[in-house]
């Protein structure tokens, strides 16, 4: 199968990740990359030998005609490039979040529809290697029907150090950290019902909220809560950045803890087991769950691209995990449960 060419749009810190994970990968070749400023792409272009760098999307377009796009800027410009890559009939990955609001997301995706352009959405999260297992064990119904789930991301990890852009987010854990979570809900519980979520601000030097609890009823009836926080305290458990999750089912229950250990617990006793995900000499140790789970979800967005099925994670899919963030900010600001179409 011919290899794929791709470009990089945007060189921050997620870039490093990003591309060091697409190496992991055959049949597909990064050839250029763009950044606003020049400096910041040539840079990453000679640490990954990526052969041109350019300051001009139009133009690394019109003269590399990449086979698709790898969006990597901050929030504000998604739509932009989303459009370009439209117009220019190249299909495009985005990172979540896929939009600062709901109307901009739903324009997006409308505009690559009507173009016949592939849009997806690089959500990562779902493919973490215990969350993976988590599934594997619903599917396998060992705890029956789940009725009631906890979903924990709760940590005092400084993560304006390496992305200080967050602190100036009016609307931040939501969107930035939500926007996985919520996804995670809905891969292992089905589509939200209803939805309703108090937010606060521990922090005094940001903008948005740093705090949010989210109470949703799932499609089969599983009542699940969101609990998320960056407070920049101190914690007994600190495991940033993995989730811990613990579900309640008819026939037994299950827990994800930190360090990657999964405990089932049926009639006939407790299972242990850790699932901790693959070690990559480029992964941050401080981020390693998190960027392990980049090879995977790329894995699954380059079959897409190669007409080899579907991808989990389209944009059209990822507008319903853009609905809840939304709708959590709609709930917090008017303290009322908001209900959600089918
Ligand atoms: O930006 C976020 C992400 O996508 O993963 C973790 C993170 O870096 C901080 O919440």
């Amino acid at each position: 199968m011919k290899k794929l060419r791709f470009a990089i749009f945007g060189a921050g810190f997620w870039s490093h990740y990003q591309l060091a994970a697409w190496k992991e990968l055959k049949g597909v070749e990064c050839t250029a990359i763009f950044n606003r400023t020049l400096a910041k792409a040539e840079a990453l272009a000679a640490k990954f030998g990526v052969p041109s760098a350019y300051d001009n999307a139009e133009e690394l377009l019109r003269k590399e005609q990449p086979d698709f796009i790898d969006v990597i800027t901050d929030v504000d410009s998604h739509r932009r490039f989303v459009h370009l890559a439209a117009k220019h009939q190249v299909p495009v990955i985005c990172q979540k979040p896929m939009a600062p609001s709901l109307a901009e997301a739903e324009h997006m995706v409308k505009v690559c529809r009507q173009a016949r352009v592939p849009f997806f959405i690089h959500e990562n999260w779902r493919w973490q290697t215990p969350i993976r297992r988590l599934k594997k064990i619903l599917n396998e119904r060992k705890i029956g029907t789940p009725f009631r789930a906890r979903i924990d991301m709760v940590s005092g990890f400084p993560v304006f150090r390496n992305q200080p852009f967050l602190k100036e987010l009016e609307q931040f854990i939501i969107t930035d950290l939500g926007s996985h979570t919520l996804d995670v809900a809905r891969f292992l519980f089905g589509e939200a019902k209803n939805l309703y979520c108090q937010t606060r601000r521990v922090h005094r030097d940001i903008n948005g909220e740093d705090v949010a609890t989210i109470v949703m009823r799932m499609g089969q009836g599983t009542t699940v809560t969101v609990n998320m926080a960056y407070a920049g305290n101190y914690l007994e458990r600190e495991a940033f950045p993995q989730t811990c999750f613990f579900i309640e089912g008819e026939k037994g229950s299950l827990e994800l803890a930190p360090d990657y250990r999964i405990h089932v617990t049926t009639r006939q006793g407790t299972r242990a087991e850790r699932h901790a995900p693959p070690r990559y000499d480029w992964a941050n140790p401080a981020y390693d769950v998190v960027h392990a789970s980049i090879v995977p979800c790329n894995a699954d967005l380059l079959r897409a691209l190669q007409g080899r099925g579907s991808a989990e994670t389209t944009a059209e899919d990822n507008l319903k995990t853009v609905r809840l963030v939304f709708a959590a900010y709609g709930s917090a600001r008017t303290d009322r449960v908001i209900k959600l179409r089918a």
